[in-house]
């Protein structure tokens, strides 16, 4: 793609309604526009890193045997009388009428609609387990959206929910959840803590909440340093394996808020190990055995022919508010660089030129070539000018690498400069093999 056909509304001033710099900077790249309070479009740039991060999501989901579906926006108000929860919702649920005065809602979850879906479905231990999920947009009516992406009204989630016959059995769902987790994190570049959480209006008693360090996060975090140390690829994909690594993490202190007592920290976390800072929650998994199941008539029958309510679980990743929580976590000293996983491209090629010299632009059309042979990803940046202020934009845009084509480039050689370190002189081939690996 070359930048001066990039739809990328690029923008000096310092937005002033933005409090946070993944907001500044999301508004600065062009990357999302607010079309009213806590609703926003996703342009090109922006919403490129989302379906990247969308991608990972789905396959960290489909790696544990989840499989993918997809509900509407609008639900009907009837489900969710029967579960209970349509008055406990409250204001925070937009509330619609059909033409017909039927009453509708836009779905701020969907606990209860795939609870409709699988009771009309399954009906035989046989089916079971099964673990389903969606990437859909949700809408909650929050009173003070806030900070961009990360609090607003309509957002992305993919939400899962497990379906299993005993207590017993639902756990395992939880757990290769938990490990999901950790691996999707991980492959974000994103050192995620998960930590024991309230339930709230989702409900249940057990709970975990991925949160990841940042100084602008919402939730306040105590936490004992040692829990990076475990990395969940030690352990197998079974069941046993699985239950001993969250045994391991959930033995390590880390809470927010809510559970923090002063004494237990300091009883059991070393004075040289205790993490004290702010975090943002990128994900949370609940279990809530029959919650939805046995008002909804949810019922399986078991091996002897008993009816049963299914036991369910239900696991959610706030993408969009992703994009803004990896700006936080990898924004520093004026300068953004995108993990690899998920960076709007590859690498992007910036050439020195001007009305008279057009070398450099012609030398740089050859090099996008040549990569897109090789299927790099390359931004050709053939804006006409000065360096020092496109080395400002890329900075902000936040490509990890970068081919600088200008005074140091000798002959088939060219400046190749990976973001915060030394640029180094190499050949073309040799970029490329960079690249690609
Ligand atoms: C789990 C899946 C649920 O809704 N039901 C289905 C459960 N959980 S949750 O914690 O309420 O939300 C899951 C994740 O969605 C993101 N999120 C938000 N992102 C942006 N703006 C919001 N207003 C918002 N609310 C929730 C969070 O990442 C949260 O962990």
């Amino acid at each position: 793609m070359y930048l001066s056909k990039l739809f990328i509304p690029i923008t000096k001033d310092l937005p002033t309604e933005a409090k946070i710099k993944s907001h500044q900077l999301m508004l600065r790249t062009g990357m999302i526009k607010q079309s009213s309070a806590g609703i926003y479009s996703w342009l090109p740039l922006g919403y490129k890193i989302m379906k990247k991060i969308e991608q990972i999501v789905r396959e960290e989901q489909n790696s544990i045997g989840a499989q993918e579906m997809l509900m509407p926006t609008i639900q009907s108000s009837e489900i969710w009388k029967e579960s209970g929860r349509y008055d406990d919702y409250g204001e925070e649920m937009l509330r619609i009428q059909d033409r017909q005065g039927r009453e509708m809602l836009y779905g701020p979850t969907n606990e209860e609609l795939i609870t409709d879906v699988f009771r009309s479905s399954v009906k035989s231990y046989k089916s079971l387990p099964q673990i389903l999920y969606h990437i859909q947009w949700k809408f909650r009516d929050e009173i003070r959206p806030r900070f961009g992406v990360m609090r607003c009204k309509e957002f992305y989630m993919k939400d899962a929910y497990s379906f299993d016959l005993s207590d017993e059995e639902a756990k395992k769902s939880y757990n290769k959840m938990f490990y999901s987790y950790l691996k999707t994190f991980n492959r974000l570049d994103l050192k995620a803590i998960p930590m024991a959480a309230d339930t709230g209006p989702i409900g249940g008693d057990l709970s975990h909440e991925f949160v990841i360090l940042a100084e602008t996060g919402e939730s306040k975090i105590y936490a004992d340093k040692n829990i990076f140390e475990i990395d969940p690829d030690r352990y197998k994909f079974d069941d046993l394996s699985l239950k001993k690594m969250r045994e391991d993490f959930t033995r390590i202190y880390a809470v927010t808020d809510e559970k923090f007592k002063k004494e237990d920290f300091n009883k059991f976390v070393k004075k040289e190990d205790q993490i004290t800072t702010k975090g943002i929650e990128v994900g949370h998994i609940f279990y809530f055995s029959d919650k939805y199941s046995k008002p909804m008539n949810c019922l399986i029958d078991d091996k002897d022919g008993k009816k049963t309510s299914v036991k369910m679980g239900s696991y959610g990743i706030g993408v969009s508010r992703l994009v803004g929580a990896i700006i936080e976590a990898k924004y520093n000293n004026d300068v953004m660089k995108w993990p690899k996983s998920i960076s709007p491209f590859d690498v992007v090629i910036i050439p020195s030129i001007s009305k008279n010299n057009k070398e450099n632009l012609h030398k740089a059309e050859k090099i996008y070539q040549e990569l897109k042979k090789q299927n790099i990803d390359a931004l050709l940046d053939d804006v006409d000018e000065n360096m020092s202020n496109k080395f400002k934009k890329h900075d902000l845009i936040g490509v990890p690498y970068q081919i600088i084509i200008g005074s140091k480039s000798v002959a088939d050689n060219f400046e190749f400069k990976e973001l915060n370190s030394q640029s180094e002189i190499l050949s073309l081939e040799k970029i490329k093999l960079k690249l690609k690996n």
